[in-house]
């Protein structure tokens, strides 16, 4: 099992995607395990962000991501760093495909939903970043016997 972390992004919230975005992630049978509104601090966000410092949409960025509260979630299911991605769609809403969260619900190529780790190591960073020790929860669904085939060595 993998856990990536998602941010609802400041527009999401205002244009009151909130519920449509989760129940996309929980319809694909991903759980989730975390979650917290908050608005995002100029450390946090210089933080999360660190890798994209001194590009030209840096300062936008995170001007943007400190305006108005998010939701942070804790998603996790077998490749849910990829899945996530990939219900996300491409970075930017004009270029997204139709069917992803930033292909449906956006245009814009910087206010576009939604953040999702882009690998495993990030993920554990932003993790770490957002969620205290104990805010990330470890529990059954009984549904996961649907969601997954463990008949096999492994589950599918
Ligand atoms: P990602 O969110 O799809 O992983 P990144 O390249 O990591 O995309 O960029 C982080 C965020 O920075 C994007 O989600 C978007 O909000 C913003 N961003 C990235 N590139 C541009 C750009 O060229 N113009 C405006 N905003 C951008
Ligand atoms: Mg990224």
């Amino acid at each position: 099992m993998e856990t990536t972390l998602i941010i609802l992004k400041p527009d999401a919230v205002q244009r009151g995607l909130i519920g449509q975005i989760i129940s996309r992630l929980e319809d694909k049978g991903l759980q989730i395990v975390g979650a917290k509104m908050m608005q995002i601090s100029q450390d946090l966000a210089a933080k999360h962000y660190k890798d994209h410092a001194g590009k030209p949409f840096y300062e936008g960025l995170v001007r943007f991501m400190t305006s108005s509260p998010v939701v942070v979630l804790a998603v996790r299911g077998i490749g849910a760093i990829a899945i996530c991605r990939g219900l996300m769609g491409a970075t930017f809403g004009s270029k997204a495909a139709a069917g992803t969260i930033r292909g449906d619900f956006g245009v814009s190529n910087s206010f576009n939903l939604i953040h999702g780790s882009d690998g495993p190591e990030a993920a554990l960073r932003e993790i770490g970043l957002f969620f205290q020790a104990g805010e990330v929860l470890e529990f059954k669904r009984p549904q996961d016997a649907w969601v997954y085939d463990f008949s096999g060595p492994r589950p599918e």
